[in-house]
């Protein structure tokens, strides 16, 4: 069983996260989600709009989703690739690079980001009506 993981903190859940979530579930057969947690978050200086528990939640829904992980800091990457046997690490390509220290331990994609949606940019449009 060829497995994936991946992170991040999955907010105002849109279409971007799903073809992230779809691709990466595509390149093997059982995907983790190391979903960000609030006091991580904080340390990411963001704030999701929903708690750790709901996205959790929603993540769990989506059919491309095996199991979702809390993530809790930037150091944790390397143990949950080696406890939990991952084979490809997949991040966004706004990312690219940044993780490349995880190549002696498993495969490292970057797949290119959807363009014209972010949590972000949901935010501001619904904050100018
Ligand atoms: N993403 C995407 N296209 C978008 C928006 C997001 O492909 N339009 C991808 C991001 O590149 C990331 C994943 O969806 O791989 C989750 O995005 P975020 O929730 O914004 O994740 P981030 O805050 O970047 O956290 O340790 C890694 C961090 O936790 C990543």
């Amino acid at each position: 069983m060829k497995k994936v993981i991946t992170y991040g903190t999955f907010d105002l859940l849109h279409w971007g996260h799903i073809n992230l979530l779809k691709r990466a579930k595509d390149l093997g057969d059982y995907l983790i989600v190391g979903l960000s947690a609030d006091e991580f978050n904080a340390i990411k200086h963001k704030e999701a709009y929903h708690s750790y528990e709901n996205r959790k939640l929603i993540l769990e829904a989506i059919k491309y989703v095996d199991e979702v992980i809390p993530e809790k800091s930037w150091d944790q990457k390397v143990k949950d690739v080696v406890e939990n046997k991952v084979d490809i690490f997949v991040m966004g390509d706004d990312w690219k690079g940044e993780f490349d220290f995880l190549k002696d331990y498993c495969d490292v994609v970057y797949l290119p980001r959807t363009e014209g949606v972010s949590t972000t940019k949901i935010k501001e449009d619904l904050f100018s009506v």
